[in-house]
């Protein structure tokens, strides 16, 4: 059942689809339950609009100052850390080489379908719900009843499933729809809250459980040609749910801030982004199979290369890297360069990544800084000494501990998802 498709890369009314459900939001027509008008005001307050006409908010590209905002995003993007692509931001890759394993808050890319809701944490509850329960009702649970369980601290990677995406286009030719993002809608945290599989079993999971589906306390999400799809949920497998999957309250030592999913978000270490639904509100537990859009219509890989109908709903990530540098860097020539990059993969550590500095026709092993870890990153160094100006590609490839090396050329997806190709990362030597 396919109902709508996703807006693609450059959607011409995306502005004017954005600046609609402002009004909406405004003028009282849509909302999430939890969410009052006066949190909104002072969302859109943060946002830099409170006040403004609705029609008058900032478009994504429009200037250097409009750069600094995106409409629902509560937090400063500065242009030196952040990409924003319409109701989201993506964290420029270069940058990160000033960082450590962790990803600063402040510098973690955000993917919005709507809009970050200012959720008061004392005011919050979780309810668990459905007939997977044995009692078949629901329970709900307060941030304080959530802390009194044991408390778990996990490392784990946040990476959007479209990561990579505008790669399909500028390196495979190939037109997908989607945020044009790529390679920095990715982060790692250190995140701390309790084990889903406690909570549910507190509330009562029963025998016959087979799915839960995480909702956000989000806007209802509306598609560019105006279906409202409800309100951001994804139904996760129980064996998944019961296996590594917190529900997080602080994100590197501070509470999770508003852009992340204060005050807990669903946190599915290796799997992809969007099944570490932000601002959770309720949990449905099933013992019947759960569809939602984000597993039925999204999420899936469909295409020539793909089963007709489409694939299975996707799950874990894909194994990729990319270098701290800009495209196009600039860098000089009889110097020894120390290039830096990362590399991941949902499926197991990252155990080794070789580098090219000819697009590949020759390859050399890259230090690896980190010890591979499944579901987190791992940082590597290079060193290269260009003797001659010119254009280069630079190229990275990662191998995780299950054997899966990147491939070329990824097998083209209609919604550009798992790129996981080697990129060919262009530079010039002056
Ligand atoms: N409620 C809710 N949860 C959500 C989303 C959203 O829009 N609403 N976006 C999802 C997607 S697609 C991704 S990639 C991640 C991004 O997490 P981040 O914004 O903390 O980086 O959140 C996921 N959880
Ligand atoms: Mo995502």
């Amino acid at each position: 059942m396919r109902t709508s498709p996703p807006a693609p890369v450059t959607h011409p009314s995306e502005a004017s689809y954005d600046r609609r459900r402002l009004s909406q939001w405004l003028s009282g027509r849509a909302h999430a339950e939890g969410v009052s008008r006066r949190t909104l005001l002072r969302l859109l307050g943060a946002a830099g609009v409170a006040g403004a006409a609705p029609f008058a908010v900032p478009l994504a590209g429009a200037g250097p100052a409009a750069a600094a905002t995106a409409p629902g995003i509560v937090k400063p993007l500065p242009e030196a850390w952040f990409t924003v692509r319409g109701t989201n931001a993506e964290t420029r890759f270069a940058s990160l080489a000033e960082t450590g394993y962790h990803t600063p808050n402040e510098r973690f890319f955000v993917r919005n379908h709507t809009a970050t809701p200012v959720l008061d944490a004392s005011g919050w509850t979780l309810t668990v719900w459905g007939d997977g329960l044995d009692h078949g009702g629901s329970v709900e649970f307060t941030l304080d009843d959530l802390k009194r369980f044991p408390a778990v601290t996990r490392d784990a990677f946040v990476e959007c499933a479209g990561n990579g995406r505008s790669l399909f286009t500028t390196q495979q030719g190939q037109a997908v729809s989607g945020t044009a993002w790529t390679l920095g809608a990715i982060g790692a945290a250190r995140w701390r809250g309790v084990r889903l599989a406690d909570v549910l079993r507190r509330a009562g999971l029963g025998r016959r459980a087979v799915d839960v589906m995480p909702r956000g306390l989000d806007a209802d999400y509306v598609t560019a040609d105006g279906t409202n799809l409800g309100r951001v949920r994804r139904p996760l497998p129980l064996a998944k749910a019961l296996d590594d999957v917190l529900l997080a309250y602080e994100m590197n030592g501070e509470p999770l801030p508003p852009d992340h999913g204060h005050p807990v978000r669903v946190l599915v270490p290796s799997w992809i982004g969007v099944s570490s639904v932000k601002w959770v509100g309720d949990i449905q537990v099933s013992a019947q199979p759960l569809y939602s859009p984000w597993n039925t219509d999204f999420y899936r890989l469909f295409g020539d290369a793909h089963p007709v109908g489409g694939s299975a709903p996707l799950t874990r990530q894909t194994v990729k890297s990319a270098w701290e540098l800009e495209w196009n860097a600039g860098l000089a020539r009889d110097t020894t360069h120390r290039l830096t990059g990362r590399s991941w993969s949902g499926a197991a550590g990252v155990v080794r990544v070789e580098v090219s500095a000819d697009g590949g026709a020759h390859w050399w092993p890259a230090r690896l800084h980190d010890a591979p870890r499944r579901g987190g990153w791992v940082r590597w160094s290079a060193d290269w000494r260009p003797r001659s100006p010119g254009a280069y590609t630079l190229a990275a490839r990662a191998t995780d501990a299950a054997g899966r090396t990147q491939p070329d050329t990824t097998a083209h997806n209609t919604q550009g998802y798992l790129f996981d190709a080697v990129v060919r990362h262009p530079v010039t030597v002056t």
